[in-house]
């Protein structure tokens, strides 16, 4: 359990890191936003990918402080961009179930001085599977503070569309495995198709996650995606890259 014991010193020795990928809108191009994606830069083992320690995190309950320190350092970053871009931030669902969630996102907000509607939380379906009542309380409090609420990989997990009636979701963000086959597998297409279709006679933003050709640009827009993500637009990249990266595409 090296690596655990690694992780309980990594916060307090400031190894952990925000990349930032763009989000863009589907028909203009445009950059609307960033998502914040966490990277732990280990002193010996270099960077170490969010998959391989984020469930350690969950379970030695160091998502709490950890993902604390994110909201605070995206909200921070973004309120220094030089346009008033969106920030999106991904929560663990071990977030949901503590009950200082509410409190870190209004001291995230007071703190940078962050309008709340340019924070975007990712919440994934298995969100919901928990005490669903407490969870859908808090949710319709962060939204009234005026925060956006997006169900990210969309599609992978049980009951989607039961999810999409318990609580109006801002933002759909169609799991990237739905968009990598879009050129071999029609039945990709179809539901692609059908859940750009949902979003739009529900009013939810839809956006199309993994998008890393033109040919799959151009079937996600198609479909009617309204937002886009991807290796085509740009990898995740380091905070201080992102002010180019606005550059040059406005
Ligand atoms: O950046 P990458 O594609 O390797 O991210 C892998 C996974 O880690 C994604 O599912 C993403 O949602 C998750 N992840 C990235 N950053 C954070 C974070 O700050 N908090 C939580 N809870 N998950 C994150
Ligand atoms: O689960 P979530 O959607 O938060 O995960 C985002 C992850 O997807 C990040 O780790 C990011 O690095 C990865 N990602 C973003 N764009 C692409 C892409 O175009 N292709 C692939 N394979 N991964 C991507
Ligand atoms: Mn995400
Ligand atoms: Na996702």
């Amino acid at each position: 359990r090296r690596l655990e014991l690694d992780l309980r010193r990594a916060l307090a020795a400031s190894e952990f890191e925000l990349y930032y990928q763009p989000l863009v809108n589907a028909q203009s191009s445009e950059i609307i936003g960033f998502e914040a994606l966490l990277r732990w830069n280990h002193p010996e083992r270099g960077q170490v990918p969010p998959a391989e320690f984020i469930p350690l995190a969950e379970e030695i309950g160091l998502i709490i402080p950890l993902g604390e320190w994110v909201l605070r350092d995206a909200c921070r970053e973004a309120a220094a961009w030089p346009r008033k871009l969106k920030v999106a931030v991904n929560l663990s669902p071990v977030q949901f179930r503590s009950p200082t969630l509410l409190h870190t996102a209004v001291s995230a907000l007071g703190m940078s001085g962050l309008s709340p509607h340019r924070l975007e939380l990712e919440i994934t379906e298995s969100v919901l599977l928990h005490d669903s009542a407490a969870t859908l309380a808090l949710l319709h409090q962060l939204r009234a503070l005026g925060v956006r609420i997006a169900m990210d990989d969309f599609g992978t997990g049980y009951s989607s569309l039961s999810y999409l009636r318990s609580f109006p979701f801002d933002k759909i963000k169609i799991d990237r495995s739905f968009v990598r086959e879009l050129g071999e597998k029609s039945d990709c297409l179809a539901i692609v198709k059908a859940v750009a279709g949902l979003g739009a006679s529900l009013g939810i933003t839809t956006t199309a996650e993994g998008v890393e050709t033109p040919e799959q640009l151009d079937r996600v827009r198609e479909q009617g995606c309204t937002e886009v993500q991807g290796y085509l637009f740009s990898r995740p990249r380091p905070a201080s890259e992102v002010r180019a990266l606005i550059d040059s595409r406005s």
